[in-house]
């Protein structure tokens, strides 16, 4: 029996949803549509149209061909309702938030997040008379003791950027509609491949897909996946009026591309990374790995639970701080000193004096990671290759 397209393996997916040739004169690929504006039949049309009481393209900050296609395969492969591409992963959660949130209401944020995240919350969002406040949410724990009526959102990455710690999805967002608040996970990280937290309750997804969705360094984008109502939202107020945050068409198409290989990329990230994590876990220079996928990551067990597998991305301490750091990022001859991730190349920075740079020493300390953390997003490459750059490096900081 022919299988529903829904019943198609994630791979499947990835390649076709949302897509049909032969609506588009048989183009095997996606045309991308370079248009701002669209043509209306008669003036009733246009009217119609910008009422909601008729179906069709108005201007391309609100939908575009391309993006439509894109957004439907996001929505699919994250088993959301709907999805909302955007220009970056920035812009998707800007967004978010000035869509949702008035003055008066509160934020619970984990204490770990990319360091723009981070900063937004920190340090700008005040000023529009709403509360943030930091929670360690790897305990659940603590997300029940703080979370009150005045919260709308709770505000997650996990595993977050740069250490590696986790939230338990499904006990948030227990936790969070109890309160009547809505949960937010950056997957980012993880991918639909890893990880899909509306499955386990999470009511708003973001990514950048600047990260393994395009997968090749070459674009900045970013993407929201959730309930039709929320993206409607997100699209005809927040884009439209808000933030302006539309993604290119040109861009959704790179991205389109990265996602046929996305199975297949992940598998690899994933396969390199594990293997990775285990050989600087024996090094004597290296002080600690931060990888869910070591039995050393005290969350191994919920990793297990929540993600297929453990990820691309690795964090890791020497035994000499941040001098030796510096020395190994400085050594290496294959990976390249980058900040972002998910790319084809192996990928070396310091978030302390990077992207991380937006918090305070005090802050870093407080919110678990120091200033000698190096982050690595493991690439693509022949792992043997990456062992050998990463082994050299450290024998030379000895
Ligand atoms: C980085 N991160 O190197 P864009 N959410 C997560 C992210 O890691 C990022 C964003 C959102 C990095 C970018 S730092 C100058 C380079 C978990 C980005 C924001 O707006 O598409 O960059 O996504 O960790």
């Amino acid at each position: 029996m022919q299988k529903t397209p829904f019943a198609r393996g994630f791979a499947t997916r990835s390649i076709h949803q949302g897509y049909d040739p032969l609506a588009y004169h048989g183009a095997l690929n996606p045309p991308v549509f370079l248009t701002s504006t669209y043509a209306f039949d008669k003036a009733e049309i246009g009217s119609q149209r910008f009422a909601g009481a008729a179906d069709g393209y108005i201007y391309s900050r609100v939908g575009n061909p391309t993006v439509s296609i894109l957004e439907t395969r996001l929505a699919d492969l994250e088993g959301g309702e709907a999805a909302l591409a955007t220009s970056s992963g920035m812009g998707a959660l800007t967004t978010v938030l000035w869509t949702l949130l008035r003055a008066g209401d509160e934020v619970i944020a984990d204490r770990t997040l990319y360091g723009c995240t981070f900063s937004l919350l920190r340090h700008h969002i005040q000023r529009f008379g709403l509360t943030v406040r930091f929670v360690d949410l790897a305990d659940p724990a603590n997300l029940a003791r703080e979370i009150n009526s005045r919260t709308r959102l709770v505000v997650t990455e996990t595993p977050s950027n740069p250490n590696m710690r986790l939230v338990d999805i499904a006990a948030a967002a227990e936790i969070a509609r109890g309160a009547g608040a809505l949960l937010l996970v950056d997957n980012t990280y993880c991918t639909p491949y890893l990880q899909r937290p509306l499955e386990r309750g999470a009511d708003i997804v973001i990514h950048s897909a600047t990260k393994y969705l395009g997968g090749h360094g070459d674009l900045l984008a970013g993407a929201v996946i959730a309930s039709k109502d929320f993206i409607d939202q997100f699209r005809l107020v927040g884009v439209k009026e808000l933030t302006g945050a539309c993604i290119s068409a040109f861009d959704a198409f790179l991205i389109l591309r990265g996602l046929k290989t996305l199975a297949l990329r992940m598998d690899r990230h994933c396969a390199n990374a594990l293997q990775l994590a285990r050989e600087l876990e024996r090094h004597a220079c290296v002080a600690r790995v931060y990888y869910p996928g070591l039995d050393s990551h005290p969350q191994k067990a919920l990793a297990d639970r929540q993600m297929s597998q453990h990820g691309g991305m690795i964090a890791l301490e020497l035994k000499g701080g941040l001098d030796a750091g510096r020395k190994f990022m400085d050594a290496v001859t294959l990976a390249t000193r980058a900040v972002s991730l998910g790319d084809a190349e192996t990928l070396v920075q310091h978030p302390a004096s990077m992207t991380h740079a937006t918090y305070a020493p005090e802050e870093r300390a407080a919110h678990g990671f120091t200033d000698g953390l190096i982050r690595v997003s493991v690439g693509l490459e022949d792992y043997d290759d990456i062992r050998d750059d990463f082994v050299a490096a450290l024998d030379s900081v000895r």
